[in-house]
This record gives structure tokens, C-alpha cells and sequence, in this order.
């Protein structure tokens, strides 16, 4: 039987005393006991360059395969391997999250190009690839994730691999006009086109998708939602990411009255609670967030003492530059603003680094009073998404939803701000602070409805069905390649 095989940059191993509480990772976990599977990617660890399987030393065409530890869980086999330090500073830190993060978040004052980068980021996909190689079984499907592994089809075809490949783009598709700031775009979006299958968030980002194809590689597109590219037909198509509604309602209804360590919320009881959660990253939108509340509470004293921003603010990416600027950053702001409007004992940002267990997060969502999410861009934003599902249906909090985050697409009930607009955003806030609970109730209904309708099962049901079915394409495909092969004469 065809078995599933799943490619991500980080691995979620299994723990027994810790079981996986992010709904990603469940989901693929699911849907790799279904048929059996393996999930590979990198176990976490940076180990010295002067290894032996050191692959900067080989050639790029051949580098030395590193060691994969293998752990097996029922029906699941996880192989994991640690990167050099040369291949996380350069394909990690570099390419990856110095290149494609600000390029595909519309960050072109933040991208940086290095040939170097670009090579070890071939290398590391090439390495994935070979390791494919050498699990795969002919009617076995693969299903590569994220930013981390534009190139691996490629590799994974010139290795003789004729499965079907299917690839999600977790965050946002950048528009042509980044894509040309960045000098191997034309090779990057040729090497998604070696995959049968590439889903997106949003339709706006299938439709950026379709436009680098058609535009930098001169590729057919034949219908809606096909590309046809050097004799292979790629599918581009959206699967907005969702959650399990049905489990974070169960699971916030059960925390929420557990005792909080993150905030002290039962000195907030009088208050308007306000809830953030970000990596701190730059396309969250966290420092035009806590502007924005600063200019609230400027217009409205009357707000003074009687409300709270809950800030949940994790770093992460601390070895590169914009990450560690802009940490300091968050921390100069909320110490600013706090300096400015505390009162006794009310400081308005109460902000924590720490990581807060999963239970505990969904507790505290249905404890607050707003979810305020000002992404500058942002693939799908999962947490609005989390907030909605965790409230009480008899008396719900607001989420106020930036337009550039990809949830916006499907969460128009939401209060939808534009983060750039500090005035729309403190208008926001004030309509949310004031809500009746009619309306609060109404919004929550169709909200809820939303995330019901397709949720995290569906999301990874239609990916791995339009992959699978992919194979019924091949009838489809094959008289296009002929006309493929003929345009490509003339
Ligand atoms: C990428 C894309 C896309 C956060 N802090 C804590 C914690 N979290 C959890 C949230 C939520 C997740 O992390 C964050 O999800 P997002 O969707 O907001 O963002 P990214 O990490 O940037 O993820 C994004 C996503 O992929 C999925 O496709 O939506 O656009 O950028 O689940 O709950 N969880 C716990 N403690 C924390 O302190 N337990």
C-alpha cells in the first residue's frame, strides 16, 4: 500500500509524557498512521563543520549523506539528522530565513542575497532529496513542507523519482516585483514546478504563484489552476490552513479556570483584557500594535486603569540581525509605554517571553476580552483562528484581524484593520472594547461556522486526495506533453 512521506525543516518527535500540541502537527501525524508513514527533517542540532559528512567539502552534485537517526512509534518511522554549523548559518539563518522570509513577507528593504547561501541551500535540499532516494517505494507520496525545500522536486527528479510530490507554502507567495530583487528567482520557481502539486494559503497567493510561473519561466498556464512548464503540468492551488475547533473549544472550556502563573488575571477582573501572540517576528506587526494602543489610550484616558494588553512574545531566529533588533526593540516599547501611562498598579503591556503550555494558552484565550492580530503580511495566522474556536459561544471576545494576514480571507466577521493605519486600528479597538453581546455573539457564530466548515482534517484530506488523484491526471497529462513537446520545436 502507498504510504505517506512527509518532509519538514523541524520534526515533531514523539514524547511520550509530552503529547503534540500544535494542530500541524497532529494532523500530519494522523494522517501518517492512516497508511503508514515517515517524516523526515532535521532533529534541531548544530554539530561541528569537521565532520566527515561535512557536505560544504563535497561536491555540490554530491555531498556526503549525514547519519538519520531512525524512531519508531506504532506506524510511524521519524528520521531525523542534525545540520553543520556551515549548513545552518547558510542555509538556516541565510537563505532561508535572510532571503526567502523577507522576500515572500514583502520585506524587500530586509533581504540580503549570498551566492554562498543560495549553494548550501542546494546542497541541504539535495541532501533531503537523496535521502528520499534511498526510503522511497515507487507508489509511495511525498509531502514536502515550507520555504525550507523549494528545490527538493528537483533533485528528487534527477534522482529518477517518478512519485508524486506535493508541496505547502506555510507563509505568504511573494509578488513579481520581489521575486526580481532576488537573482536566482528564475531557477527557485523552475524548481517548483517540479512538483505535481503546490498548495498555497490563500487565492491571492495562487494567483502570485500562477503569475511567477507564467511570467519568469514563460510557463502555459492551461486552466485555472495548471501550469505547464518544460513538459511537466504542475497543479497550484489554495488550502487556506485551518485548526480542530471542536478540541480547542473542549480544551479552553477545561483551562480556563485553572490557576494562571503567565498573568495575573485575577487582578485584571475589572479590566478589558487584550491578548497577543507572536513569535517575535517583523511581519507580526507587534511594534505598530502596541503604537496603535498607545494612541488609544492617548485618546481615550478614560480607558486608563480599565484595560490591558496580555503580550505572549516569543523569540526566535536570534542569530540573525533583524530578529535581535527587533527583540530589543519590543522590549524598549512596551518599557516606553508602560513608563508613560502606568498608574499604581496598572502597567497597560504586560508582555512575557516564555513559552506557554498549550492547555494553558487556550484557557487564557477564552479568559480575554479581544484578540488584536496586526500582521504585516502572514501566510494564515493560526492564532486567530485558535481564539475564535476557544471562546464561550454565550459570551464571546472580538478579534480584531489584519488584511494582510491570510486568515483574513476567510474571517471577514472579524474586525479587519489595516495595521499600517494606526488611527483605523485604535477605531478598531474602541468598536471592539464597546461591542454588544449581540453582535459579539453573531460574529462568533459565523466565525465559528468558518473554521467548522474546513478545518485542519479537511485542509490535509484535500491536499493528500488532490495529490493522490494527481495519478488520474496522468491521462490528462500525457497528450499535454506531447503538445508540450511540440510547441517546444516550433
Ligand atoms: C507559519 C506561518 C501560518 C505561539 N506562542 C505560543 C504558542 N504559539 C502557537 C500558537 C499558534 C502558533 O504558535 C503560531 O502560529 P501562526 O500561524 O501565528 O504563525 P507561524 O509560527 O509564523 O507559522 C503562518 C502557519 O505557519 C501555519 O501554516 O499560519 O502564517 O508564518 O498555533 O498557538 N503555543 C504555545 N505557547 C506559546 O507560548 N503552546
Amino acid at each position: 500500500m502507498s504510504k505517506l512521506i512527509v518532509l519538514s525543516n523541524r520534526v515533531s518527535l514523539p514524547n511520550p509524557d509530552k503529547p503534540a500540541a500544535g494542530g500541524l502537527a497532529v494532523a500530519l501525524q494522523d494522517a501518517l498512521t492512516e497508511t503508514g508513514g515517515i517524516w523526515i527533517g532535521w532533529n534541531g542540532e548544530v554539530i561541528s563543520n569537521n565532520t566527515d559528512y561535512d557536505s560544504t567539502k563535497q561536491s555540490t552534485v554530491h555531498p556526503a549523506q549525514p547519519q538519520f537517526d531512525k524512531i519508531i512509534d506504532g506506524k510511524i518511522e521519524y528520521l531525523t539528522c542534525p545540520l553543520t554549523q556551515n549548513q545552518y548559518d547558510q542555509y538556516y539563518s541565510g537563505f532561508a530565513n535572510n532571503t526567502l522570509w523577507p522576500a515572500m513577507h514583502e520585506r524587500q528593504d530586509l533581504i540580503t542575497y549570498n551566492q554562498d547561501e543560495f549553494d548550501t541551500y542546494q546542497q541541504v535540499n539535495a541532501l533531503f532529496a537523496r535521502q528520499l532516494k534511498a526510503i522511497v517505494q515507487p507508489d509511495d507520496v511525498i509531502w514536502v513542507h515550507d520555504y525550507h525545500f523549494f528545490s527538493v522536486a528537483r533533485y528528487c527528479r534527477e534522482l529518477g523519482m517518478d512519485n508524486q510530490i506535493g508541496f505547502f507554502l506555510h507563509i505568504p507567495f511573494a509578488p513579481l516585483s520581489i521575486w526580481q530583487c532576488i537573482p536566482t528567482a528564475e531557477r527557485l520557481v523552475q524548481d517548483l514546478c517540479h512538483y505535481d502539486l503546490v498548495g498555497l494559503q490563500t487565492d491571492h497567493d495562487q494567483s502570485l504563484c500562477m503569475q511567477a510561473c507564467t511570467t519568469l519561466l514563460k510557463a502555459q498556464k492551461i486552466q485555472h489552476s495548471l501550469v505547464s512548464y518544460q513538459q511537466r503540468i504542475t497543479t497550484i492551488k489554495c488550502y487556506p490552513i485551518g485548526i480542530n475547533p471542536a478540541q480547542i473549544q473542549q480544551m479552553a472550556k477545561k483551562h480556563a479556570n485553572d490557576r494562571q502563573d503567565v498573568f495575573d488575571l485575577k487582578a485584571l477582573k475589572h479590566q478589558k483584557t487584550i491578548i497577543g501572540v507572536d513569535r517575535i517576528d517583523y511581519s507580526k506587526g507587534i511594534l505598530e500594535r502596541f503604537d496603535a494602543f498607545a494612541e488609544f489610550l492617548q485618546q481615550y484616558p478614560q480607558y486608563h486603569q480599565r484595560i490591558t494588553e496580555l503580550q505572549i512574545a516569543c523569540p526566535c531566529r536570534m542569530d540573525v540581525l533583524a530578529y535581535q533588533r527587533l527583540f530589543k526593540q519590543v522590549n524598549q516599547t512596551v518599557e516606553k509605554i508602560n513608563a508613560k501611562f502606568a498608574q499604581h498598579d496598572w502597567l497597560p503591556i504586560d508582555c512575557t517571553h516564555d513559552v506557554v503550555p498549550h492547555e494553558t494558552l487556550m484557557g487564557l484565550y477564552r479568559l480575554t476580552d479581544i484578540c488584536w492580530i496586526s500582521s504585516l503580511r502572514d501566510g494564515m495566522n493560526l492564532v486567530a483562528k485558535e481564539y475564535i474556536a476557544a471562546q464561550d459561544p454565550d459570551n464571546p471576545g472580538v478579534l480584531i484581524l489584519s488584511k494582510y494576514a491570510g486568515a483574513a480571507e476567510q474571517m471577514q466577521q472579524a474586525l479587519i484593520v489595516d495595521p499600517t493605519d494606526t488611527q483605523d486600528m485604535v477605531n478598531a479597538l474602541k468598536t471592539a472594547v464597546e461591542m454588544p453581546l449581540q453582535e459579539r455573539i453573531q460574529r462568533y457564530q459565523q466565525l465559528m461556522q468558518g473554521l467548522t466548515n474546513f478545518d485542519i482534517n479537511d485542509w490535509r484530506n484535500q491536499f493528500l486526495n488532490d495529490l493522490r488523484q494527481n495519478h488520474q491526471l496522468e491521462n490528462f497529462k500525457q497528450p499535454m506533453r506531447a503538445v508540450n513537446a511540440t510547441y517546444q520545436l516550433l
